[in-house]
């Protein structure tokens, strides 16, 4: 099959700056060449490819938009548009580029020590280094405002117990952001690997984000000096101010995983004939075709709008939650659709709109699930939180 060449029905690509539109055909290229002959196997084998991570680091695809030492410091649109590439791949490899750039770059950069960020966004940005972001745990996922992983100051040193769940890049991370409870408030730490009393574990048996690593953190009794104390984060708000840097990026993402499925479903619908003609000549598989491509371009034009906003400085919470909600229900909706007319071969690993299918059920419950981000948007609309 040719080269994918992007869904671009209303030229929005006409807006991007040279710059943009550069980065957009590198990640592509390496998208095409570097992941796609490995992500079949990888989906499989239920592992990620960690042979990538050097690469994605040189092309600067890890913190591309985070000011801080060895950062490209690129603008927020540049870094949408890279999500939108890696989740044409596999939501499991933009996983892996939000983690490291929105929940563990970004907070280091914004709340930490000049000697944290010397220390760890050179080494993270070049993909030296992995980091992962741990909030969630087995009973607080929606209301991460319960935890209970608890930090108590011993003389200048913090003692951590508890434990944190469903955690991306767990097992492959050098060091772990980790928000616990202390008597001041929520506070975020860096907790290297091989820190005593500092574990994690695999999550066995997922169908969805194979290709990407999903674990447990342990910390018992773990010493952390308080040089590893985030000194900035500052409360519950510090946390789901770097949720809204990754949920971002997953509006932007999800757009690609819908784009990669219409693509592959308008190129079937040419080549496989019924009742004597190609399926593509028939109404109804038109019908689909056509309202995929209209959610898609409608995405995309939500994508682009919040990218200029956010690149003049401007990045509501409820802007991001409804382009979250919206953009993840419909590449889920676009990637059942693009099976469908696949038909039986749509339910094969031969084919990616099953994969990315199975993928979007986690995407569309990490991140504020679409419920939580209705109750985000309603509560800006109606002036009512309806959380609890
Ligand atoms: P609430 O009282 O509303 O807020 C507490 C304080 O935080 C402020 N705030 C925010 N600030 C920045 N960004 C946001 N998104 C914020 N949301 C709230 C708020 O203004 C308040 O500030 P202040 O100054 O008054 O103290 O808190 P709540 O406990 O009622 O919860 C609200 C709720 C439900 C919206 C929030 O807890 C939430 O977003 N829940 C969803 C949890 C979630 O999204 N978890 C994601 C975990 S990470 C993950 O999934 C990574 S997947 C990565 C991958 O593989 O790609
Ligand atoms: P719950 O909060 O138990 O929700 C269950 C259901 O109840 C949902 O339908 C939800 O919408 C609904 N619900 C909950 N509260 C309300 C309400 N007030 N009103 C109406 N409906 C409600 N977390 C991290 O911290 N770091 C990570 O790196 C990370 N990676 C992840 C990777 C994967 C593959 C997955 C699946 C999850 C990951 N998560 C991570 C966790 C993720 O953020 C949570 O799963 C998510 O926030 C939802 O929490 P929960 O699973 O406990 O569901």
């Amino acid at each position: 099959m040719a080269d994918y060449q992007g869904v671009d029905f209303y030229q929005f690509s006409r807006n991007f700056s040279d710059e943009e539109r550069g980065v957009r055909d590198t990640v592509r290229q390496f998208v095409d060449r570097s992941f796609m002959p490995l992500v079949r196997e990888h989906f499989k084998a239920g592992i990620f490819p960690t042979e990538l991570i050097p690469e994605l680091g040189s092309l600067g695809l890890l913190g591309s938009s985070i000011k801080g030492p060895g950062c490209p410091g690129l603008n927020g649109t540049i870094y949408g548009i890279i999500c939108e590439e890696l989740e044409r791949g596999d939501s499991g490899l933009r996983s892996f580029a939000s983690v490291q750039g929105s929940l563990v770059m970004w907070p280091i950069a914004n709340f930490g020590t000049e000697e944290q960020k010397d220390r760890w966004l050179p080494e993270l940005a070049a993909g030296r280094k992995v980091g992962c972001f741990g909030l969630t745990e087995a009973n607080h996922g929606s209301d991460p405002g319960g935890m209970e992983t608890r930090a108590v100051k011993d003389g200048d040193d913090w003692i951590l117990n508890g434990s944190k769940m469903w955690i991306t890049n767990a097992n492959l991370a050098d060091v772990a952001v980790v928000w616990a409870r202390t008597d001041k408030g929520v506070a975020g730490f860096l907790v290297e690997r091989g820190t005593e009393g500092f574990s994690t574990n695999p999550i066995h048996g997922k169908y969805s984000l194979r290709a990407s690593d999903t674990g447990e953190l342990v910390f018992d009794d773990v010493r952390i000096a308080d040089s590893n104390r985030l000194p900035d984060a500052i409360g519950l708000k510090a946390p789901l101010n770097c949720l809204n840097q990754a949920r971002y990026g997953i509006a932007w993402g999800a757009v690609g995983a819908a784009a990669d499925c219409y693509d592959t479903a308008l190129r079937y619908a040419g080549e496989r004939e019924q009742f004597g003609k190609p399926i593509a000549s028939f109404q109804l598989v038109q019908q689909k075709l056509v309202h995929m491509l209209t959610e898609i371009t409608k995405a995309q034009g939500l994508s682009l709008q919040m990218g200029r906003l956010k690149d003049d400085g401007i990045n509501p919470v409820p802007i991001v939650s409804l382009a979250k909600r919206n953009n993840v229900a419909m590449a889920l909706d676009c990637a059942r659709t693009a099976r469908d007319i696949l038909g039986a071969a749509g339910i094969t690993d031969e084919f990616s709109p099953g994969r990315h299918m199975a993928n979007l059920e986690s995407v569309i419950t990490y991140e504020g699930t679409h419920d939580i981000h209705t109750l985000i948007v309603g509560a800006e609309i109606t002036g009512i939180p309806a959380f609890r």
